[in-house]
């Protein structure tokens, strides 16, 4: 049991807005002869997490057994309430019903694709995966559980790839705690409490991750665009 174990990274892409105002395609001076700065219609990334959580970075009870388990990825935002997908993610690392409302998103036209990331078998370690994303569907969504733990996970909401107007050649998200506001352990091993009514979802600025006055990341998504 002192082996320390790792997670699985789950990613949704292309959640999103329809016909985004924000996609430097949409928004183009009319008639302009210069059309080198519409982005590419698609890109490929390697994504690459890398957890860093360990003893020495959250050294407040850390347990034996750090992973991050396979969650989901739809949308959620700090401050909302969890879905149910998202609160069996959250609490179990569980995958459904979060696919199922990701592939409801995609039959709707309403998303790109749902990857369910490998496992990473030892805390601190990594993991990657590639994946292609598109001007239609620029978004990117993540979500891993912290495990063990109550509710707590790490992830990314709906950032969009194409934010600065092109495809960048790498972008590194910090990966900070959230409570998915439906179990109200505040230890790592805690034993199931439901909180009803659920609570929304928060960024843990808190114990056990406070550490000398500072929550440090979990690790970090790493996209590294790929050539063509
Ligand atoms: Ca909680």
């Amino acid at each position: 049991m002192n082996t320390a174990r790792l997670m699985s990274l789950v990613l949704l892409l292309g959640a999103g807005a329809c016909g985004d105002a924000t996609s430097p395609m949409d928004t183009g001076t009319p008639t302009s002869p210069t059309a080198s700065s519409a982005p590419a219609a698609q890109a490929r990334y390697r994504v690459t997490f890398r957890a860093t959580w360990s003893p020495a970075t959250h050294p407040d009870r850390f347990p034996s057994n750090p992973h991050f388990s396979h969650g989901n990825v739809r949308f959620w935002e700090a401050g909302g309430i969890a879905s149910p997908g998202i609160k069996q993610m959250a609490e179990l690392g569980a995958t459904s019903p979060l696919d199922s409302t990701i592939r409801a998103a995609i039959d709707a036209g309403q998303a790109q694709s749902l990857l369910l990331g490998g496992g990473i078998s030892s805390s601190p370690g990594e993991t990657s995966l590639e994946l292609t994303v598109t001007r239609e569907f620029p978004y990117l969504t993540l979500v891993a559980m912290i495990a063990p733990s109550p509710d707590w996970f790490v992830g990314v909401s709906a950032r969009n790839l194409l934010e600065s107007g092109d495809w960048p050649a790498q972008i590194v998200f910090e990966l900070f705690p959230y409570d998915a506001g439906t179990d109200g352990g505040n230890i790592y091993d805690a034993s199931d409490l439901d909180t009803r009514p659920q609570e929304p979802i928060t960024r843990i600025d808190a114990a056990p991750f406070r550490n000398e006055g500072t929550v440090l990341p979990l690790g970090t998504y790493t996209l590294t665009r790929l050539l063509p």
